[in-house]
């Protein structure tokens, strides 16, 4: 990860462009948050790391044109999937083996969006319960690991369809406040 900013919130532009506020965000405000990130560059290590987590299960995901054959359309409405503000019931690990991306993180305090750029060799652990969203750069290719502790418990829970906050994301809001 180069490094991690503020977004300037500005909506109307493609979400894959860098929306960079020019405001930095330190490592250690993503680790209050409960974010972790690692750079690791022998992709064994990553296993390693799984096996202390106590985690089970992993596939690898390729997003590109190419995933797509060649259908913008297609793409772009994966990543409105992955774009929207969700939360996941198990904590997420995420290790880019190539390519690039953005994970923006929801702040709980000040409510900004906290983008995260993303390259070959980054890892980056995401606690159950935070509100998050996803998407690739203007490159539009990543190859990444997706590990699961468990069995795969995919479904994103998005912010738009709760009239109140989940139990999970409570969960972690007390947690964060330890
Ligand atoms: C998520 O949970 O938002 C994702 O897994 C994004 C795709 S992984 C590069
Ligand atoms: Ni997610």
């Amino acid at each position: 990860m180069v490094r991690a900013y503020i977004h300037d919130n500005n909506n109307k532009e493609d979400f894959r462009l860098p929306h960079d506020s020019g405001v930095e965000v330190t490592l250690q405000h993503l680790q209050q948050l409960g974010v972790l990130y690692y750079h690791i560059t022998r992709p064994e290590n990553v296993d390693t790391l799984a096996q202390k987590r106590g985690y089970k299960n992993q596939d690898v995901v390729n997003i590109s044109l190419a995933t797509f054959q060649n259908d913008q359309n297609d793409l772009l409405q994966k990543l409105n999937v992955f774009y929207e503000e969700h939360l996941h019931e198990d904590e997420e690990i995420r290790y880019i083996v190539d390519g690039e991306g953005y994970f923006d993180i929801r702040d709980i305090t000040s409510n900004d969006w906290l983008r995260c750029y993303v390259e070959s060799g980054d890892l980056l652990i995401v606690p159950a319960g935070v509100y998050h969203r996803f998407t690739l750069t203007e490159k539009n290719f990543i190859i990444a690991r997706r590990l699961f502790k468990d069995e795969p418990k995919w479904e994103a829970h998005n912010k738009s369809v709760q009239v109140d906050d989940s139990t999970t994301h409570k969960q972690y809001i007390e947690n964060v406040e330890k």
